[in-house]
């Protein structure tokens, strides 16, 4: 931990890495925002501004997150943390809850419009949650769960032996077509039919095309399984209309808030009518306690931006942008999984070009330039998940600081040509310079 006493300047605690390189960029850090925390624990402040300032110097392409509004930053940072309200909106198990109550249900009124599902729940602090909330509410341990598997694009709580889901269920995992790189409803098909799964599950950490949710549902009908259906990544998608939504076809959806969404760090639940009742019990008492009503008034706001139509021509620039980007890489060699993307995300296979170069590398030395994004498997990779033959990059963050096409078209030539030079010190500089120009024309929307 930095030792920094109350004479020091935050900026002499920030590791060298993370100083801003030109004076103008220092302009875009928001060290004001924190007055109290700057009084009172200079320790803390140091670092909140030094986060604050690196996400001010780079490009964040990490496909799961974004930079929220400045009005969603005060919502979770609102009094509301101050407040007990286990139970649910009039029926709580501790006084003074009438304006938390308020909250609650203005949250839960907006996801409804946004989504158009029968009953939603607010209250789970992640996507993991709510996952584990729609198991536990229909299945029993031991039960059957088809899924994707995580080396193929699918998530943690997919079925991931180490994960809950995985040591409490059976998992039978379907993988992508080897040729193709996406869903073969054929093979999902005859292995549902060989399981019987009690339940399967759709979505994806990494898959950067349209999921056809009628398709598993018509699957699931037939061998009698639920659906549910993990929209974490493509929720703002979903909710404009983007991408189709599962609602008509899952019995659960799933959702975290805070990737394309653009709203607080937590997770949602939608589903039918019927399972109202289970869901809720399951996410309190079941696997929850009080719920993060700071967390709440963030989903809410949140939800309110996204009932507006600006929002979804911003989730339209996210595709536009993807788009662009994906055609810069390939431009520069790069073979994309599934040949390109339909959504905000694309998967680059790093062999194509560089043989010898594992996602892990090309990560740390993108991260020095400030482009930041995250090593991912491939499809059939032989790689390990430490090392990866791939990268995952997304556009919703650099979308949200109002880049467009030609700069991201441009972006991908900067990661080319760190990637090329292998890190090398001197593109790596050139490329950061550059990357800092970029953040200073286009600074985080506070
Ligand atoms: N960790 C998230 C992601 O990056 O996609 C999934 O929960």
């Amino acid at each position: 931990m930095m030792a920094v006493g109350s004479e020091t300047r935050p900026e002499e605690a920030i590791p060298q890495h993370n100083r801003p390189m030109t004076r103008e960029v220092q302009n875009v850090t928001h060290a004001s925002d924190y007055p109290s925390i700057k009084r009172t624990d200079p320790e803390a402040y140091a670092i909140l501004v030094a986060e604050g300032r690196r996400q001010d110097t780079c490009l964040e392409m990490i496909a799961s997150e974004n930079h929220v509004s400045k009005a969603v930053l005060e919502a979770v940072g609102s009094v509301l943390t101050n407040k007990y309200a286990e139970g649910y909106p009039a029926k709580r198990y501790y006084g003074g809850c009438r304006h938390v109550d308020e909250i609650e249900n203005l949250a839960i009124e907006r996801a409804k419009r946004l989504f158009g599902c029968e009953h939603v729940n607010v209250q789970p602090h992640s996507g993991s949650q709510a996952n584990m909330a729609v198991y536990m509410a229909v299945l029993n341990p031991g039960d059957t769960i088809l899924s994707l598997d995580l080396a193929h694009g699918g998530h943690l709580t997919h079925g991931l032996k180490a994960n809950f889901s995985g040591r409490l269920y059976n998992i039978v995992h379907y993988g992508v077509d080897r040729t193709t790189e996406v869903n073969d409803f054929d093979v999902i098909r005859k292995l549902a039919l060989e399981h019987k799964p009690k339940m399967i599950v759709t979505g994806a950490s990494a898959y950067p095309r349209t999921i056809d949710f009628a398709a598993f549902a018509a699957i699931a009908r037939e061998v009698g399984a639920y659906l549910t259906a993990d929209i974490a990544h493509i929720a703002g998608l979903v909710a404009t209309g983007l991408h189709p939504s599962p609602i008509p076809h899952a019995d659960f959806v799933t959702t975290t808030t805070h990737k394309t969404l653009r709203g607080p760090r937590a997770g949602m639940l939608m589903c039918r009518a019927q399972h109202a009742k289970a869901v809720d019990s399951r996410i309190f008492p079941g696997i929850q306690g009080g719920p993060l009503m700071h967390v709440i008034a963030g989903k809410a706001v949140a939800f309110g931006e996204a009932l507006k139509p600006e929002f979804k021509a911003y989730q339209q620039r996210i595709l536009d942008n993807a788009q662009a980007l994906a055609g810069g890489l390939q431009k520069c060699g790069y073979r994309l999984v599934s040949g390109g993307t339909d959504n905000h995300l694309m998967l680059v296979d790093l062999r194509q070009v560089h043989a010898d170069i594992t996602g892990k590398q090309a990560e740390g030395w993108l991260e020095q330039a400030g482009i930041i994004v995250n090593k991912n498997m491939i499809p059939f990779d032989e790689r390990k998940p430490t090392e990866t033959s791939g990268l995952r990059i997304g556009t919703p963050a650099l979308t949200t600081r109002g880049l467009g096409p030609s700069d991201l078209q441009e972006v991908a030539g900067l990661i080319h040509q760190v990637l090329a030079a292998r890190g090398s010190e001197e593109a790596t500089a050139k490329v950061r310079q550059r990357v800092l120009e970029i953040c200073q024309q286009f600074p985080i929307p506070h």
